[in-house]
C-alpha cells in the first residue's frame, strides 16, 4: 500500500497518496500565496511609475536589478550587435517562430460569423486586433527567449500594431540577444529594461520613454503577478490582463505501458523551473515494482542536473497519487486543473474526451511537455494555479477583440419589431420602443 502522508520527505522521491486518501482536498491544494502582503509592497511601486514616469523606472531598476541605466527603452530597428546569435541557436528560434505562427494564424479563421437570426436580421462578428499590447518576459533563474515568443508571435499574428516588450536588464545593462532577436522578428516597437511591477505599471500607464498598452500578457513572479491584478483594477489605467498567473504546473497520469525514463524526464523538466514548480504523478494501476522504476529514474537522472538543487525543493514538495481506474485518474486531473497534462498512458488520444481542465495536453510517450515550451507550436503560457477551471492559456485571440455587428431589412424590422416594443414596454423605456414604432409606422 501506500506510504501514509507523514512520513518524512525522503530526498528526490516525491510524497505518495492513495486515491482513497481522506486528505486528498489538502493534498491537491497550492500553496498559499500571500497575495495581501505582496499587494501593499506593490502598490507604491505602480503609483510612483505612474506619477513619476522614467525617473522612477530608472530608480527600480537601479534598487532590484542594480543596473544604472541611462535610457529605460530601446527602439527598433534594433541594432545587429544586440542579436549577435550562435547560428545553430538562430535557426532553432526560427524553426519554433514558425511553427508557433502556423498554429496560431489558423486560429484566425473562425474568427468571423455572420448569421440571420430571424428573416431581414443579420448579426455578424468580427475580429480587430487590440492596438497596442505590452508583453512581459521576466527574467530570474533561466532566460525564457522562448517567452518572448510565445507571446511575440500571436500578437504579430493577430495584427496588433504596437508590441511593446518588457524584460528586466542583466547586470551590464543589456537584454539577452536571443529576446532582442524575437523582438525583432516579430516586429517590435521598443524593448523596456525593466522588470517586476515598475515594468507593469509603465506598460500599464506609459511613461515619457514607454508607450502606454492596452493589454498586458505574460507570465511572471508574484510582484509582476500583483502588479497586473494592480492595473487592471484601476480604471484610470484603462488596461486588460491576459490571466493571474502562479508557479508551473506539471500532471502526468502513467499507467504500466508508459517508459518510466521519458516519465521521470518529463517530471523533471517541469521541477527544475523553481523550487515552487508543482508537479504531480498519478500512477495509474501501477505495481509497487512499477512505480519504484519511475522512482528511480527520478532520482537518477536528477542526480545527473545542474539544476538538481532547485530540482530538489520541488521535488520535496510533490506527490504521487495512485489510483485504480482510468476515471479515478482523469476525475482527480480536472480536479486539479494542471497548467500541463502529461498522458503516459494506452490509447492516450482516445482518452481526451475525459479532460475536462488543462491548459495543455501532450499526448502519448513521444510528446513531451518541452515541444510544446519550445517548438511544435502550441503556446506555453498556460493557466497555472487551478486557473485552468475557467482560462484559456494565450492564443491569436488573447490579441484581438470581436465587435458584432446588425443589419436589419425592413422585413426584419417588422419580424422582430413587435418584441422590441413589448420589452420595451416591460422596462417602461417608451424611447426605446418609439425607436421601432417610428420607423413601422413611416412603412404603413
Ligand atoms: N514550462 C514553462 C515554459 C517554459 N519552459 C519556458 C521552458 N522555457 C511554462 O509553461
Ligand atoms: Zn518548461
Amino acid at each position: 500500500d501506500t506510504t501514509p502522508a507523514t512520513s518524512p520527505p525522503v530526498d528526490l522521491v516525491m510524497q505518495r497518496y492513495s486515491s482513497t486518501s481522506s486528505d486528498l482536498d489538502t493534498v491537491l491544494q497550492r500553496p498559499a500565496q500571500k497575495s495581501a502582503d505582496i499587494m501593499k509592497l506593490v502598490k507604491p511601486i505602480v503609483e510612483s511609475v505612474k506619477t513619476r514616469g522614467d525617473a522612477a523606472l530608472l530608480e527600480y531598476t537601479k534598487m532590484f536589478d542594480k543596473v544604472e541605466l541611462e535610457s529605460c527603452v530601446i527602439s527598433a530597428p534594433f541594432p545587429e550587435e544586440l542579436m549577435k546569435l550562435d547560428a545553430k541557436v538562430k535557426e532553432a528560434i526560427d524553426l519554433s517562430i514558425e511553427n508557433v505562427r502556423k498554429f496560431h494564424a489558423a486560429q484566425l479563421q473562425s474568427t468571423t460569423v455572420s448569421v440571420e437570426t430571424a428573416p431581414g436580421v443579420i448579426c455578424s462578428r468580427f475580429a480587430r486586433p487590440i492596438e497596442s499590447v505590452g508583453l512581459y518576459i521576466p527574467g530570474g533563474t533561466a532566460v525564457l527567449p522562448s517567452t518572448a515568443l510565445m507571446l511575440g508571435v500571436p500578437a504579430q499574428v493577430a495584427g496588433c500594431e504596437e508590441i511593446v516588450f518588457a524584460s528586466p536588464p542583466r547586470k551590464d545593462g543589456s537584454i539577452t540577444p536571443e529576446v532582442v532577436y524575437v523582438a525583432h522578428k516579430v516586429g517590435a516597437k521598443c524593448i523596456v529594461l525593466a522588470g517586476g511591477a515598475q515594468a507593469v505599471a509603465a506598460m500599464a500607464y506609459g511613461t515619457e520613454s514607454v508607450p502606454k498598452t492596452n493589454k498586458i500578457m505574460g507570465p511572471g513572479n508574484q510582484f509582476v503577478t500583483a502588479a497586473k491584478m494592480y492595473v487592471s483594477n484601476d480604471t484610470s489605467a484603462a488596461i486588460a490582463i491576459d490571466m493571474p498567473a502562479g508557479p508551473s504546473e506539471v500532471l502526468v497520469i502513467a499507467d504500466s505501458t508508459c517508459n518510466p525514463a521519458f516519465v521521470a524526464a518529463d517530471l523533471l523538466s517541469q521541477a527544475e523551473h523553481g523550487v515552487d514548480s508543482q508537479v504531480i504523478l498519478i500512477a495509474l494501476a501501477l505495481t509497487e515494482e512499477e512505480l519504484l522504476a519511475i522512482e528511480d529514474e527520478v532520482k537518477k537522472q536528477a542526480l545527473a542536473l545542474p539544476r538538481v538543487d532547485i530540482v530538489r525543493g520541488s521535488i520535496a514538495h510533490s506527490i504521487t497519487l495512485t489510483v485504480e481506474t482510468v476515471t479515478e485518474a482523469f476525475e482527480l486531473s480536472n480536479r486539479y486543473a494542471p497548467e500541463h497534462l502529461i498522458l503516459h498512458i494506452e490509447k492516450a488520444s482516445e482518452r481526451l474526451d475525459l479532460v475536462k481542465n488543462a491548459g495543455s495536453v501532450f499526448v502519448g510517450q513521444w510528446s513531451p511537455e518541452s515541444c510544446g515550451d519550445y517548438s511544435s507550436g502550441t503556446n506555453h503560457t498556460l493557466p497555472t494555479y487551478g486557473y485552468a477551471k475557467m482560462y484559456s492559456g494565450v492564443n491569436t485571440g488573447t490579441y484581438l477583440k470581436h465587435i458584432t455587428s446588425q443589419e436589419l431589412t425592413e422585413e426584419g424590422l417588422k419580424n422582430i419589431g413587435p418584441a422590441v416594443m413589448s420589452l420595451a414596454s416591460v422596462e417602461g423605456l417608451d424611447a426605446h420602443g418609439r425607436a421601432v414604432g417610428i420607423r413601422l409606422a413611416s412603412l404603413n
